[in-house]
């Protein structure tokens, strides 16, 4: 799997872009950055970690979806047994089948804030466990909220690939790309990470079928 990108960009284009920065701020306008807050921004998350879910509260359901005519389904629910840290995790049983598209399932959260979205600014990517059978692949969305600049765009993580046991995996912000599947078509065309509403998890089709749990959320 591809290593997060921050750490093979040539660092002078780090320190230029850096540079530029207060630049950008102080006139707005005048420098136009697109769904690249990570590679724009510092090498470093500003913030603390900050917490979409750990299922020791339990797990949320908010939406599942399967190409039932290619023979796919997915049951989700929170898991007691394999975990990576507490207590908790959650699980999905999936088919895979063998149409055009496979499953998938939004992970709610006991997190959310009163705003109703997640600002997850000064962080550079989403960071989660899973454990998924070795080669099968598996890929994270965010769906911006509504507010404090998001416009309902869907954007899509590099996939990740299991290697039959927990695995750290970290999806920096500038690998993300607009889904043209899902989420609002008509809006800026930007991550726009200050706001953003949920995760989902995609299984690919003719992958057969399987378990993925997964556990520990993070924006980082
Ligand atoms: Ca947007």
């Amino acid at each position: 799997m591809k290593k997060p990108s921050l750490f093979t960009r040539p660092l002078a284009s780090v320190a230029l872009l850096a540079a530029l920065l207060p630049i950008a701020a102080g006139c707005p306008g005048i420098i136009e950055i697109k769904s690249k807050q990570a590679a724009s921004g510092p090498a470093k998350s500003t913030v603390p970690p900050i917490l979409y879910e750990d299922f020791e509260k339990g797990y949320q359901q908010v939406s599942a979806y399967s190409n039932a005519d290619g023979g796919a389904s997915v049951n989700t629910g929170e898991e007691d047994t394999v975990v990576h840290s507490g207590k908790k995790a959650m699980h999905a049983n999936y088919k895979s089948g063998t149409g055009s598209w496979g499953c998938g399932w939004g992970i709610g959260t006991n997190y959310m804030p009163k705003s109703g979205y997640f600002n997850a600014r000064g962080t550079l990517g989403v960071e989660l466990w899973a454990k998924a059978a070795r080669g099968a692949t598996f890929q994270i969305s965010v769906t911006e909220g509504k507010q404090n600049g998001g416009d309902g765009e869907v954007y899509l993580a590099a996939q990740g690939t299991g290697s039959g046991a927990w695995k750290r995996y970290f999806f920096p912000w500038d690998g993300f790309t607009r889904s043209i599947y899902s989420g609002n078509q008509a809006g800026d065309d930007h991550l726009e990470i200050g706001s953003i509403g949920g995760i989902d998890v995609q299984i690919a089709e003719k992958q057969g079928d399987g378990t993925i749990y997964i556990d520990d959320i993070y924006f980082k």
